[in-house]
C-alpha cells in the first residue's frame, strides 16, 4: 500500500485569497539544498499552524479552519495567511509560539526571517496598547513638543544607590534633563539594591524639582526574575511618585511586558521599553525577526516609548528600516513597503514615542532629529553626557544647548560661540559618529 507519508503540499496554495481576518505574515526564507520551494514553504506553513511532518489517522473537524497557506512566494520571500482562529485574544506569546516557533529550526530551510505581519483589527482590539504613548510629552512633561531627554549613569553599573542619585542624577537633572534612566543591566545588584535606588532617586528628584520648578522623572529598571517581583518593583516606583518605569522587554519576555502593561494602565504610568538582546535575533538580515516586528508587538502590548536606533550612533540599524519602524509606531495606519513592511491599521491603539540612543552626544543630535524628521522623540545619552570634560552637569547642559540650537535653526558651531558647555563638548567629540 503506497500510503501517503507527507501532507505539506496542502499548506501551499497560490490561489488562496487571504481573508480580511487572516494574519498575513511576510518571511524571507532560503530553502535547503535540494529542497523545492513548495516543499520548503509547505513545511513552514504546516509546522507554524496545525500540520506536522507526516499524515495522521485522525483529523479534527475543525482542521480546515486552522491551516495556514503560503499564498504568495518568490525565490526568497513569501507571505503566509494564518486563520484568526489560531490566535488567542490578547496573547502575543500564543501567536509567537506559532509564527516565531519551531519553523526557525526546520532542516527544510537554511535561513528564515520574520519580517513583519499584518494584524487584523479584530486581533488588534484584543490589546490595550500604551497608557499614554507619544502623549507622554504633554501628559507628563506638560510640553507641546519634544524631545524627552534622558541620561543613563555611566559606567553602566558600579555606583551605589546613593551615588547613582546624589552624584549622577542630581547633576543630570540640574543640567536640564527630563529623566535619568537605569542602564539595561542595572536591576538590584548588591551594590545598588532596587529599593535603595528608588528611595534615593525620589528624594533627589523632589529636591531638584523644588530648585528648578521643572518636572523630573526617571526610567528605573523593573526587569525582575519573576512576575511577582516585577509587580512589586513597579508598585514601589509608583508609591514613590514616579510617572515612568522601565523594563528590558526582550530579556523579560512577552508575558512580563503584558503584565507590565496591565500595571501601567492600573497605575496610570508610562513604560520605557529597552530592547537589550534584540540584536541577537534582529541583526542578521537572513535569519531571525526584525526590530520592526518586535516594535509592532511592543505597541500592541502597550509600551509607551521604545528604543528604535540612531543610524549615526554606535549600534546598527539602517535609516530605511528605522524610518519604516518609526512610521509604523507613530501613525494610525501605514502601507506596505515591499519586502520591508506589511500594511497595518491600529484602530484605537495609541502611537509610541521612538527613543534614539546609543553613542549619541551633542555634536550629532541635529543629525538624529533630521533623520527622524521631528524633535518629538526621546533622546538618550550616556557617555555622550558624562564624558564631558567639565563634568556631568555640564554634559547635560551641552545636550540641552544642542537641542536648543537645532530648534532655533542655528548651527552648533555658531551656538557654541555663546554656550561654553556645547563648545567644550564639540572640542572633545566634534561631529564624531562612534562605532
Ligand atoms: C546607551 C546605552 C543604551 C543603548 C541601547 C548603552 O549608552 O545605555 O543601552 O542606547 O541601544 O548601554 O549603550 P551610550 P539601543 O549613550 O553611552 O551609548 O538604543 O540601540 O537599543
Ligand atoms: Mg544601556
Amino acid at each position: 500500500m503506497s500510503e501517503k507519508i507527507e501532507w505539506y503540499k496542502e499548506f501551499v496554495n497560490k490561489n488562496y485569497k487571504p481573508k480580511n481576518n487572516d494574519v498575513k505574515v511576510l518571511f524571507y526564507y532560503e530553502a535547503a539544498k535540494g529542497m523545492k520551494v513548495e516543499d520548503a514553504l509547505g513545511r513552514i506553513a504546516s509546522e507554524s499552524s496545525s500540520g506536522t511532518w507526516t499524515t495522521l489517522t485522525n483529523l479534527p473537524k475543525l482542521l480546515p479552519k486552522t491551516k495556514a497557506y503560503a499564498y504568495n512566494y518568490s525565490k526568497n520571500y513569501t507571505k503566509l495567511a494564518y486563520p484568526r482562529i489560531l490566535f488567542e485574544n490578547g496573547s502575543v506569546p500564543c501567536m509567537m509560539s506559532g509564527i516565531g516557533g519551531n519553523i526557525f529550526g526546520m532542516k527544510a530551510i537554511t535561513n528564515l526571517r520574520l519580517i513583519d505581519a499584518e494584524l487584523p483589527l479584530d486581533y488588534v482590539k484584543g490589546f490595550k496598547g500604551p497608557t499614554y504613548g507619544k502623549e507622554v510629552i504633554k501628559k507628563i512633561f506638560k510640553r507641546k513638543s519634544g524631545p524627552i531627554t534622558s541620561v543613563v549613569p555611566k559606567p553602566k553599573v558600579g555606583y551605589t544607590a546613593k551615588e547613582h542619585a546624589e552624584v549622577v542624577a542630581k547633576a543630570v537633572w540640574r543640567g536640564g534633563m527630563d529623566c535619568v534612566k537605569d542602564d539595561e543591566n542595572l536591576t538590584s545588584q548588591k551594590f545598588n539594591k532596587f529599593e535603595e535606588r528608588v528611595k534615593h532617586m525620589a528624594r533627589v528628584r523632589d529636591q531638584v524639582m523644588k530648585e528648578t520648578g521643572e518636572v523630573k522623572d526617571a526610567f528605573i529598571n523593573t526587569t525582575a526574575p519573576t512576575l511577582k517581583e516585577l509587580e512589586r518593583r513597579v508598585k514601589l516606583i509608583h508609591d514613590y511618585g514616579f510617572n515612568y518605569f522601565m523594563i528590558d522587554v526582550v530579556v523579560s519576555g512577552f508575558t512580563a511586558v503584558g503584565t507590565a502593561s496591565e500595571l501601567a494602565h492600573d497605575y496610570k504610568m508610562a513604560i520605557h521599553g529597552h530592547r537589550a538582546m534584540h540584536a541577537m535575533f534582529a541583526r542578521n538580515p537572513k535569519h531571525g525577526m526584525t526590530m520592526l516586528f518586535l516594535a509592532k508587538l511592543m505597541r500592541l502590548i502597550g509600551v509607551d516609548q521604545l528604543h528604535t536606533g540612531t543610524v549615526v550612533g554606535k549600534l546598527e540599524g539602517s535609516k530605511e528600516e528605522i524610518m519604516a519602524m518609526k512610521d509604523m509606531l507613530t501613525k494610525k495606519e501605514v502601507g506596505e513597503i515591499t519586502n520591508l513592511r506589511m500594511p497595518q491599521k491600529w484602530g484605537k491603539i495609541k502611537p509610541v514615542l521612538p527613543v534614539s540612543s546609543g553613542g549619541l552626544h551633542p555634536g550629532i543630535l541635529p543629525e538624529v532629529f533630521d533623520i527622524y524628521g521631528t524633535t518629538d522623540i526621546g533622546i538618550q545619552c550616556g557617555g555622550g553626557s558624562q564624558g564631558h570634560p567639565d563634568g556631568i552637569e555640564a554634559g547635560a547642559r551641552a545636550i540641552m544647548q544642542s537641542i536648543e540650537a537645532y530648534k532655533q535653526k542655528i548651527s552648533l558651531k555658531e551656538y557654541a560661540e555663546t554656550h561654553n558647555e556645547l563648545k567644550v563638548a564639540l572640542q572633545k567629540w566634534g561631529y564624531l559618529k562612534p562605532m
